[in-house]
């Protein structure tokens, strides 16, 4: 059977068609759903608190399709998160950018994924979400409020994007799929 679906594969010229798995983390309210959806569907939805996760799969690359976990375990449910991060390539962790006076929390919980949950080499992108509003900040500026450049063994990125627009959305996706196949090769 494996061989006749990578024939078919190979026939089709889609011989790396593959999935890899992404787990979309950050604070409540950072725009995780309105990203996973804008993405699915490419609309709007309107979004209630989301508990516990919602779960796609996204075909939007020719060669990778994702399945992307949306996990809001509220406050209390950060460490359970490593349930989702163990047997994935890589997160995504979303930040309001215009929420400025919780990027303290955003920092502790960001330290808290990369230092505690087992996410050992997995490449991640921070989401600087909400670019759309006036006086969100930018990719660069959350470099310093969330000291990004501590996490010097890791690969990651900052990404500016909106979820309401879908602005960004697919060039953070394809930077994360960069790296995750280039950790895969090393
Ligand atoms: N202006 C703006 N609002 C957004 C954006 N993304 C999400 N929101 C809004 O932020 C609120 C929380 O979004 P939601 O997706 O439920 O956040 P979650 O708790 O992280 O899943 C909702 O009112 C969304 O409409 C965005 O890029 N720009
Ligand atoms: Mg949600």
């Amino acid at each position: 059977m494996g061989t006749l679906v990578s024939r078919v594969q190979g026939l089709c010229g889609r011989t790396h068609l593959r999935q890899a798995a992404i787990v979309m983390i950050g604070l409540d309210g950072s725009g995780k759903t309105t990203i996973l959806y804008r993405l699915k569907l490419n609309e709007t939805v309107k979004t209630i608190p989301t508990v516990g996760f919602n779960r796609e799969t996204l075909d939007i690359f020719e060669d990778l399709s994702l399945l992307v976990w949306d996990v809001s375990l509220g406050a209390m449910g950060w460490p359970l998160k490593r349930h989702f991060l163990v047997g994935s390539q890589g997160f995504l962790f979303v930040v309001d950018s215009k929420d400025t006076e919780i990027f303290k929390e955003v920092q502790e919980k960001l330290q808290y994924t990369v230092h505690s949950l087992d996410t050992q080499d997995l490449p991640f992108i921070v989401l600087a979400n909400k670019q759309d509003l006036d006086g969100a900040c930018s990719p660069s500026e959350l470099v310093l409020h969330l000291n990004l450049d501590q996490f010097t063994t890791k690969k990651w990125d900052v990404c500016g994007c909106s979820g309401i627009t879908g602005e960004g959305l697919h060039e953070a996706l394809e930077k994360l799929c960069k790296m995750i196949k280039e950790n895969e090769e090393h």
